[in-house]
Protein backbone atom coordinates (compact mmCIF):
# COMPACT_ATOMS: atom_id res chain seq x y z
CA UNK A 1 0.00 0.00 0.00
CA UNK A 2 1.46 3.20 -0.96
CA UNK A 3 -1.03 5.42 1.14
CA UNK A 4 -2.63 4.91 4.11
CA UNK A 5 -5.75 6.13 5.91
CA UNK A 6 -4.43 8.42 8.86
CA UNK A 7 -5.85 7.88 12.71
CA UNK A 8 -8.13 10.73 13.42
CA UNK A 9 -6.03 13.36 15.60
CA UNK A 10 -9.39 13.15 18.44
CA UNK A 11 -12.34 10.47 18.71
CA UNK A 12 -15.23 10.82 16.42
CA UNK A 13 -17.32 12.52 18.63
CA UNK A 14 -14.76 14.88 20.01
CA UNK A 15 -16.25 18.06 17.59
CA UNK A 16 -19.61 17.43 18.48
CA UNK A 17 -21.77 19.45 18.37
CA UNK A 18 -20.20 21.17 15.34
CA UNK A 19 -19.58 17.84 13.45
CA UNK A 20 -21.49 14.92 14.60
CA UNK A 21 -20.12 12.02 15.49
CA UNK A 22 -21.77 10.01 12.96
CA UNK A 23 -20.35 12.41 10.48
CA UNK A 24 -17.27 12.29 11.44
CA UNK A 25 -17.05 8.10 11.47
CA UNK A 26 -18.48 7.78 8.16
CA UNK A 27 -16.76 10.60 6.56
CA UNK A 28 -13.37 9.20 7.69
CA UNK A 29 -13.62 6.14 7.53
CA UNK A 30 -15.86 5.63 4.40
CA UNK A 31 -15.08 8.92 2.30
CA UNK A 32 -11.46 9.59 2.66
CA UNK A 33 -10.95 5.61 3.03
CA UNK A 34 -12.40 5.48 -0.53
CA UNK A 35 -9.80 8.19 -1.77
CA UNK A 36 -7.41 6.40 -0.57
CA UNK A 37 -8.30 2.97 -1.96
CA UNK A 38 -8.81 4.56 -5.05
CA UNK A 39 -5.88 6.43 -5.31
CA UNK A 40 -4.00 3.43 -4.68
CA UNK A 41 -5.37 1.61 -7.31
CA UNK A 42 -4.33 4.28 -9.81
CA UNK A 43 -1.11 4.64 -8.80
CA UNK A 44 -0.32 0.82 -8.73
CA UNK A 45 2.49 -0.53 -10.37
CA UNK A 46 3.96 2.74 -11.24
CA UNK A 47 6.52 4.85 -10.06
CA UNK A 48 3.82 6.96 -8.42
CA UNK A 49 3.67 5.27 -5.75
CA UNK A 50 6.67 6.30 -4.34
CA UNK A 51 5.94 10.04 -4.27
CA UNK A 52 4.31 11.72 -1.57
CA UNK A 53 0.54 12.82 -2.00
CA UNK A 54 2.11 16.71 -2.13
CA UNK A 55 4.23 15.84 -5.32
CA UNK A 56 1.44 13.93 -6.60
CA UNK A 57 -1.12 16.51 -6.80
CA UNK A 58 1.11 19.44 -7.19
CA UNK A 59 2.29 17.70 -10.31
CA UNK A 60 -0.40 16.13 -11.79
CA UNK A 61 1.42 17.16 -15.49
CA UNK A 62 3.69 14.07 -14.52
CA UNK A 63 0.48 11.97 -14.35
CA UNK A 64 -0.04 9.55 -17.04
CA UNK A 65 -3.45 10.91 -18.87
CA UNK A 66 -5.27 7.62 -18.40
CA UNK A 67 -4.75 7.77 -14.78
CA UNK A 68 -4.87 11.79 -14.44
CA UNK A 69 -8.39 11.85 -13.14
CA UNK A 70 -8.67 9.25 -11.16
CA UNK A 71 -5.14 10.82 -9.18
CA UNK A 72 -6.80 14.18 -8.83
CA UNK A 73 -9.88 13.17 -7.79
CA UNK A 74 -8.82 10.49 -5.06
CA UNK A 75 -5.07 12.04 -4.50
CA UNK A 76 -6.61 15.44 -4.04
CA UNK A 77 -9.60 13.51 -1.41
CA UNK A 78 -6.27 12.16 0.63
CA UNK A 79 -4.45 15.34 0.60
CA UNK A 80 -7.57 17.57 1.26
CA UNK A 81 -9.15 15.28 4.24
CA UNK A 82 -5.57 14.29 6.04
CA UNK A 83 -5.10 18.18 6.34
CA UNK A 84 -8.76 19.16 7.14
CA UNK A 85 -8.93 16.53 10.38
CA UNK A 86 -5.92 17.52 11.68
CA UNK A 87 -6.67 21.70 11.25
CA UNK A 88 -9.39 21.00 14.12
CA UNK A 89 -9.92 20.27 17.58
CA UNK A 90 -12.17 19.76 20.05
CA UNK A 91 -13.92 23.05 21.43
CA UNK A 92 -12.09 24.34 24.36
CA UNK A 93 -9.17 22.05 24.13
CA UNK A 94 -6.92 22.80 20.96
CA UNK A 95 -9.64 24.15 19.38
CA UNK A 96 -11.74 27.75 18.48
CA UNK A 97 -9.84 31.09 19.81
CA UNK A 98 -8.41 33.42 17.33
CA UNK A 99 -5.48 33.26 15.70
CA UNK A 100 -1.72 34.33 17.44
CA UNK A 101 1.71 35.56 16.55
CA UNK A 102 2.94 35.64 13.34
CA UNK A 103 -0.24 34.19 11.65
CA UNK A 104 -2.26 36.66 13.33
CA UNK A 105 0.41 39.51 12.22
CA UNK A 106 -0.14 37.84 8.45
CA UNK A 107 -3.80 37.93 8.79
CA UNK A 108 -4.02 41.28 9.78
CA UNK A 109 -1.96 42.45 6.79
CA UNK A 110 -3.15 40.45 4.15
CA UNK A 111 -6.98 40.00 5.22
CA UNK A 112 -8.21 42.49 6.94
CA UNK A 113 -7.95 40.81 10.56
CA UNK A 114 -9.74 37.73 11.83
CA UNK A 115 -13.31 39.36 11.19
CA UNK A 116 -12.13 40.02 7.92
CA UNK A 117 -10.86 36.59 7.25
CA UNK A 118 -13.91 34.83 8.91
CA UNK A 119 -16.38 37.25 6.63
CA UNK A 120 -14.51 36.27 3.43
CA UNK A 121 -13.56 32.72 4.24
CA UNK A 122 -17.28 31.95 5.43
CA UNK A 123 -18.33 33.51 1.79
CA UNK A 124 -15.92 31.20 -0.07
CA UNK A 125 -17.51 28.49 2.05
CA UNK A 126 -21.25 29.68 1.33
CA UNK A 127 -21.04 30.50 -2.01
CA UNK A 128 -18.87 27.28 -3.47
CA UNK A 129 -21.63 26.29 -5.78
CA UNK A 130 -21.92 22.19 -5.60
CA UNK A 131 -19.22 20.31 -3.97
CA UNK A 132 -15.45 21.34 -3.06
CA UNK A 133 -13.12 23.33 -0.37
CA UNK A 134 -12.54 26.69 0.84
CA UNK A 135 -8.74 27.47 1.68
CA UNK A 136 -6.79 29.94 2.81
CA UNK A 137 -3.60 29.24 1.58
CA UNK A 138 0.22 31.07 0.93
CA UNK A 139 0.60 32.68 -2.29
CA UNK A 140 3.95 32.88 -3.90
CA UNK A 141 5.80 35.63 -2.53
CA UNK A 142 3.98 34.71 1.26
CA UNK A 143 1.30 36.53 0.87
CA UNK A 144 -2.22 35.15 2.11
CA UNK A 145 -5.16 34.54 0.39
CA UNK A 146 -8.92 32.61 1.13
CA UNK A 147 -10.04 30.98 -2.05
CA UNK A 148 -11.97 28.18 -3.20
CA UNK A 149 -12.08 25.19 -5.57
CA UNK A 150 -14.14 22.67 -6.96
CA UNK A 151 -14.72 18.49 -6.34
CA UNK A 152 -11.03 17.53 -4.71
CA UNK A 153 -8.95 20.22 -5.90
CA UNK A 154 -6.77 22.27 -3.99
CA UNK A 155 -4.49 25.61 -4.10
CA UNK A 156 -1.14 22.95 -4.83
CA UNK A 157 -2.62 22.10 -8.40
CA UNK A 158 -1.02 24.93 -9.82
CA UNK A 159 -2.45 25.34 -13.78
CA UNK A 160 -5.42 23.62 -13.21
CA UNK A 161 -6.54 26.01 -10.21
CA UNK A 162 -7.35 29.73 -9.45
CA UNK A 163 -5.57 29.98 -6.45
CA UNK A 164 -2.19 28.39 -6.43
CA UNK A 165 -0.41 28.59 -3.38
CA UNK A 166 0.13 26.42 -0.45
CA UNK A 167 -3.32 25.24 1.61
CA UNK A 168 -2.76 26.06 5.95
CA UNK A 169 -6.26 25.82 6.46
CA UNK A 170 -9.16 24.23 4.56
CA UNK A 171 -13.07 23.38 5.08
CA UNK A 172 -14.81 21.03 2.97
CA UNK A 173 -18.20 22.07 1.84
CA UNK A 174 -19.69 18.50 0.13
CA UNK A 175 -22.65 17.90 1.62
CA UNK A 176 -21.25 14.59 2.93
CA UNK A 177 -19.72 16.77 5.45
CA UNK A 178 -22.54 18.31 6.93
CA UNK A 179 -25.56 16.84 5.69
CA UNK A 180 -26.54 14.50 8.35
CA UNK A 181 -27.20 17.10 10.66
CA UNK A 182 -27.28 20.39 9.12
CA UNK A 183 -29.26 19.27 5.89
CA UNK A 184 -29.43 22.23 3.43
CA UNK A 185 -27.84 24.79 5.93
CA UNK A 186 -24.35 25.09 4.98
CA UNK A 187 -24.01 28.27 6.42
CA UNK A 188 -24.71 26.94 10.25
CA UNK A 189 -22.00 23.68 9.62
CA UNK A 190 -19.88 26.83 8.62
CA UNK A 191 -20.58 29.26 11.60
CA UNK A 192 -20.18 26.51 13.90
CA UNK A 193 -17.21 25.18 12.48
CA UNK A 194 -14.86 28.31 13.42
CA UNK A 195 -15.19 26.70 17.19
CA UNK A 196 -12.99 23.43 15.93
CA UNK A 197 -10.76 25.14 14.30
CA UNK A 198 -7.29 24.73 15.70
CA UNK A 199 -5.22 27.29 15.15
CA UNK A 200 -1.91 26.41 17.07
CA UNK A 201 -1.64 24.01 13.65
CA UNK A 202 -2.98 26.43 11.32
CA UNK A 203 -0.01 28.58 12.56
CA UNK A 204 2.59 25.52 12.25
CA UNK A 205 1.38 25.13 8.47
CA UNK A 206 1.65 28.72 7.99
CA UNK A 207 5.34 28.35 8.93
CA UNK A 208 6.57 25.53 7.45
CA UNK A 209 4.66 26.87 3.77
CA UNK A 210 6.94 30.24 4.29
CA UNK A 211 10.15 27.81 4.63
MN1 LIG B 1 -15.11 15.19 2.47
Amino acid sequence: MSFSLPDLPYAADALAPSIDAQTMQIHHGKHHNAYVSKLNDAVAGTDLASKSIEELVGNLAAVPEKSRAAVRNNGGGHFNHSLFWKVMAPAGAGGGGEPSGDLATAIDSDLGGFAGLKEKFSAAAATRFGSGWAWICVKEGGKLCICSTPNQDNPLMAGLVDCPGTPILGLDVWEHAYYLHYQNRRPDYISAWWDVVNWAQVAANFAAAKG
